[in-house]
């Protein structure tokens, strides 16, 4: 995945042509833009295949099953374009080795501490287990939370050779720069720049913020 921006495009706007929108304004500023259920679930899942014509693609399936059904997920959605999948990791560590297989190469990011005020509740406890287990089943890299930018650098001083994908920023309370200068490699942006009349202007003031750091 390409490092230039730092800025990772959440887009869960389920009108299509809105979503067809927002991507073509900021798709040469953004390094990917991130799927979840919401956008496939109203435009079929032949958009992930629309959408990596325009950008790399993360599909965030948060999948969480036994290693058969994993495998079975990710493989089709690379087979449909995607260059990456999210997964949990309280399914244990044959379900993780399973996703780094099924995904032949492409990344696989791992969730650690939830970025939402819920995540403190379950994740946050096994965060840095989760971290150590990523790292050790040969993950890219795991989802740490913007909202509390210290925890960034707690969960990656665990595994201090994986990538750092950080979402919460905006409209959850995060910061970009906080997220950044705490370690995280990109951040994951949402509502902020969907939601926005201008997404560009939006996207534009993010990676300003991120280069002056
Ligand atoms: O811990 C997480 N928090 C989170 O918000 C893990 C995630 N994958 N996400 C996703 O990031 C969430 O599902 C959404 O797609 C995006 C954040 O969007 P927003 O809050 O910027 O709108």
């Amino acid at each position: 995945m390409r490092m230039d921006s730092h800025l990772i495009l959440a887009l869960d706007e389920t009108d299509l042509t809105k979503a067809l929108h927002v991507l073509d304004e900021v798709a040469d500023l953004i390094d990917a833009v991130k799927i979840n259920w919401p956008l496939i679930m109203s435009a079929g899942p032949e958009i992930i295949t629309t959408l990596s014509k325009k950008a790399e693609v993360i599909c965030d399936f948060k999948i969480a099953d036994i290693p058969n059904t994993d495998r079975l997920i990710i493989e089709q959605a690379i087979k449909r374009g995607a260059s990456a999948v999210i997964v949990h990791a309280f399914t244990g560590t044959d379900s993780l080795q399973a996703c780094v297989e099924a995904a032949q190469g492409k990344d696989v990011f791992v969730v650690t501490e939830m970025s939402h005020p819920g995540g403190q509740e379950f994740t946050a406890h096994y965060a840095e287990k989760f971290a150590a287990m990523a790292a050790e089943c040969k993950a890219s890299g795991l989802i740490a939370p913007a909202t509390r930018p210290e925890r960034i650098q707690q969960i990656k001083s665990v595994a201090p050779n994986l990538l750092i994908l950080s979402p919460g920023v905006g409209t959850q309370g995060g910061s970009a720069s906080a997220a950044i200068a705490n370690g995280a490699d990109y951040v994951i942006v949402g509502r902020s720049i969907y939601g926005s009349s201008n997404p560009r202007e939006v996207a534009e003031g993010l990676i300003k913020e991120i280069k002056a750091i």
